[in-house]
């Protein structure tokens, strides 16, 4: 497969790059952060997306070496924002989201790494949030889940992406690091109509005081409507993210966006 063969040389040519979408507050519309989701540009392809080469990365184990970069990059961008928003706002430094693959939280260095990384950029643990899908964590023992409580200890939060799609256990949350939800986007679907479906709202309802009682964060993804936006602050959802407030982009785009409203 020639995508495949073709991954390694292009984390050594720099053809990989990160764009960032806004994560909002929902109930002031400020910026809080973004999540960094990462890019391919290939010479004859052009652009390509995660799910053209994420499980090809997976696959062959340049996933670590690639999560790694991409864990720096980010972390290296937040810290720029951060001297960028010196004293702008009162909400405090913007914050990162990165996505971990599976293949990474079984690999040895995780916990190392992210430590190397976090102090060679001076950020610290609390400004980085790691994004795990719910289906890694599925049924996941105490070895898989060890390095994510070292993590969580250090101070970094830890994010369950796709939430409500992986039919895990909801009593299994207590045993788990997290301390965000992120509503899978069926979710947010279901509130296209104003008022949305009695049933869906009490769905939403529920996962967001259950995790509100275990004290999680909720995150909502793929807001597309203001009508969404509004049903999901006033069933207590924290924090927003999607095409209504912004399409992932280059940093200078997340910097323009917070500094809009500060
Ligand atoms: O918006 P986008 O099409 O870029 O994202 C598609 C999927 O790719 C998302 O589910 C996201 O979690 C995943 N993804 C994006 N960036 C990364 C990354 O750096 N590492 C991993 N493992 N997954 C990513
Ligand atoms: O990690 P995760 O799979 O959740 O990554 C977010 C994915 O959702 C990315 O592919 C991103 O481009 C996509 N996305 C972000 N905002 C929206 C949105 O408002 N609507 C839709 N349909 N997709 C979105
Ligand atoms: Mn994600
Ligand atoms: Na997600």
């Amino acid at each position: 497969h020639g995508l495949t063969t073709a991954l390694p040389t292009a984390l050594e040519r720099g053809e990989f790059f990160i764009e960032y979408q806004p994560l909002v507050h929902l109930g002031d519309g400020s910026v809080r952060g973004a999540e960094a989701l990462v890019r391919w540009l290939h010479p004859q392809h052009g652009v390509l997306g995660p799910d053209r080469f994420i499980p090809l990365a997976e696959h062959t184990g340049l996933i670590v070496p690639l999560g790694r970069w991409v864990l720096e990059q980010s972390v290296r961008q937040a810290r720029e924002w951060r001297e960028l928003h010196g004293g702008v706002g009162a909400v405090g430094p913007l914050r990162i989201n990165v996505n971990l693959s599976p293949c990474q939280l079984t690999h040895p260095g995780l916990v190392q790494d992210t430590v190397d990384i976090l102090e060679r950029t001076g950020v610290e643990p609390d400004a980085l949030c790691l994004e795990v899908t719910e289906s890694a964590l599925i049924g996941a023992n105490d070895d898989l889940l060890k390095p994510l409580r070292r993590l969580a200890e250090m101070g970094v939060d830890i994010a369950l992406d796709d939430f409500g799609t992986g039919y895990s256990n909801l009593a299994n949350l207590r045993r788990l690091p997290v301390s965000v939800l992120k509503l899978d986007r069926s979710f947010t679907q279901s509130m296209q109509q104003f008022p949305a479906d009695p049933v869906d709202l009490k769905i939403v309802e529920g996962i967001v005081s259950l995790a509100h009682s275990l004290d999680l964060a909720v995150t909502v993804e793929g807001v597309e409507t203001g009508a969404q936006a509004e049903q999901l602050r006033l069933l207590g959802c924290d924090t927003a993210q999607g095409w209504y407030y912004a399409r992932p982009g280059p940093p200078e785009r997340l910097h323009e966006l917070a500094l809009a409203d500060a």
